[in-house]
């Protein structure tokens, strides 16, 4: 059997999920693609052997599709989803779920009315599914580093999507960094305040490089610089430090090359090399839930509402001077 996914966004990550769901993916294939721009959807659907739909609303109600990927900007991604929701097909929402805990609600909401024991709603926090993240994890879960006490994190892009604001970099980039320091430690972020030094001059538009205090309900405390503009490369750095030890992601390059008296590795450009085995670890964890349980091993629709919840926090705090601000709790379900 196989999953025939419908993929809406053929930009960056949209192409990629793509590519990899219909050459790498055992047990997928893309049969339609939509995007605003019907240029890009019919190329990128000529590539993959598929479909392109006329917009995001045909892909999800064409027979043809049994799930589907959204992979389109943040502000539509609710909207898409609830409309999975509408006709009960399963869905994998790129982070964030959405930019407002408002639209989170909404998704939350209408996946709890269906009353399905299995939810529908998976949250592409694919760092969850990177192997050495995974392993810093399970260090963490062992007891062999004490109870846990600090986390130091770096996310660092060589330069920022264009256009973008402050509270942007919060719901689109520190979204990863949110979700995965409260699944790294098992506890979720109770309170958060917000910091900057001076922006870099290669980027007056927004607060750029922005320190993030994130504090667990265990009392860890995380402190993770955000840079969108860093330039000298794609770094995403994790140290956890507890009561006996510490645990810290190893450098990411992969190969060093010695020669003439120097030795240099490379930074990837973005993302995409940087956790490509995240990427298709948690593609194919989804389309094996789909093959059968369906019960999806990703994030779900509270953890992307939860996420969103503390990046509000975060905006709350910028706006204040960075004074700590409290995060609500989502529930259960039904009480979201
Ligand atoms: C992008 O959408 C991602 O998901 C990347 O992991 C992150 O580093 C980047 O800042 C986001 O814009």
């Amino acid at each position: 059997m196989v999953v025939r996914i419908g993929v809406i966004g053929a930009g960056v990550m949209g192409a990629e999920h793509a590519r990899l769901l219909q050459h790498v993916i055992a047990g997928a294939a893309v049969t339609r693609v939509a995007d605003l721009d019907a240029d890009r959807a019919a190329s990128t659907a000529s590539k993959l052997g598929a479909q392109a739909s006329d917009s995001a609303g045909a892909l999800v109600a064409s027979p043809d599709v049994d799930a589907v990927v959204i992979a389109s900007p943040d502000g539509a991604h609710a909207d898409q989803v609830l409309a999975c929701l509408a006709h009960a097909k399963p869905v994998l929402c790129e982070k964030p779920l959405a930019p407002t805990s408002a639209e989170c609600r909404r998704v939350v909401a209408a996946e709890d009315a269906l009353g399905r024991e299995v939810p529908l709603v998976s949250v592409g926090f694919m760092r969850r599914f990177h192997p050495a993240l995974a392993e810093l994890k399970a260090s963490v879960d062992s007891g062999v580093l004490g109870a846990p006490l600090l986390v130091k994190g770096s996310h660092r892009n060589v330069e920022s999507y264009p256009g973008g604001r402050s509270s942007d970099t919060i719901t689109n980039s520190a979204i990863h960094d949110i979700d995965c320091t409260s699944w790294l430690l098992g506890s979720p972020v109770v309170e958060v305040s917000w910091h900057a030094p001076k922006p870099t001059s290669q980027d007056t538009s927004r607060h750029d490089p922005q320190l993030l205090h994130l504090r667990t309900a265990d009392g860890v405390l995380a402190s993770i610089d955000v840079f969108v503009n860093a330039r000298y490369g794609y770094d995403v750095r994790y140290e956890v430090l507890g009561e006996l030890g510490s645990a810290q992601l190893a450098p990411a390059p992969r190969v060093t090359v010695d020669r003439s008296l120097q030795s240099t590795s490379a930074y990837p450009a973005d993302w995409r090399p940087f956790f490509a085995d995240a990427y298709r670890i948690e593609l194919q964890a989804w389309v094996d839930a789909l093959l059968t349980t369906g019960v999806s091993p990703l994030a779900s629709a509270r953890d992307g509402l939860q996420a969103t919840l503390v990046a509000e926090a975060l905006i709350t705090s910028m706006h204040e001077e960075g004074r700590t601000v409290r995060v609500e709790a989502v529930g259960d379900p039904g009480s979201a």
